[in-house]
């Protein structure tokens, strides 16, 4: 059996996914640096990896997979079944349905943000789309608070592969120059999150 291989620049908010769930797991593997200023995403093998020719990429044993939360549902189901990924069909639903939720409702408005405030993108920086999109954000939040306001995890008492995309969102929200409401039990979450050493290692790391 070949190591688990992952593509992918340790910046970007996907691989850091891919990265913390490999570290919960205690996967050996080997990452390769790509994307932005690593390149290699142009070149022609990749495109047979990924057509989308985007990060990160996996190849587990011949296995190609793309789309961060696709890995991590993957990986956590076949390193960490009744860890990472509930034994239970029902939380399994329910984890993602999180997973879910953080690509479609948090991910563009906070890379629009990200990319104006930290990459300085300039066509990003319109003042009135910045507040609708942090507006939008700050509701978004709020509905992650008032889930986990009898939970210490997206999933219930431990944490499961729910916490993983919207763990690394956090990390991002909170470390950006942005006005952000109070939310008692999205930032008590987000310090649970913080002792882990795989979050630690991967997510908590500077905005660049
Ligand atoms: N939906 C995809 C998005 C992948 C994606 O857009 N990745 C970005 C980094 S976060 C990328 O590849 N950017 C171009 C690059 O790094 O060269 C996923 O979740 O994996």
């Amino acid at each position: 059996m070949n190591m688990l291989k992952i593509w992918g620049r340790l910046n970007s908010i996907n691989v850091m996914k891919v990265m913390w769930c490999v570290e919960e797991l205690g996967i050996e593997h080997e990452r390769i640096d790509a994307g932005m200023k690593f390149g290699v995403v142009g070149e022609d093998f990749y495109a047979k990896l990924n057509p989308n020719r985007r990060v990160p990429t996996i190849d587990d044993d011949g296995l190609l997979l793309w789309e961060s939360n696709v890995i991590v549902r993957y990986l956590s189901l076949k390193y960490g079944s009744g860890n990472l990924s509930p034994a239970d069909i029902g939380e399994r639903a329910l984890a993602e349905q999180w997973m879910d939720w953080q690509q479609t409702t948090i991910h563009p408005d906070l890379t629009f943000i990200f990319w104006a405030v930290v990459r300085d993108l300039k066509e990003n920086q319109d003042p009135d789309k910045l507040a609708a999109a942090g507006a939008r954000l700050a509701k978004a939040w709020k509905l992650v608070d008032e889930h986990l306001d009898e939970r210490d995890y997206l999933g219930g008492k431990q944490l499961t592969m729910a916490d993983i995309p919207l763990g690394a969102a956090i990390w991002r929200w909170y470390n950006m120059n942005i006005d952000r409401p109070a939310l008692s039990n999205v930032e008590a979450w987000h310090e649970r999150l913080k002792q882990r050493p795989g979050f630690q290692k991967y997510v908590m790391l500077p905005l660049t």
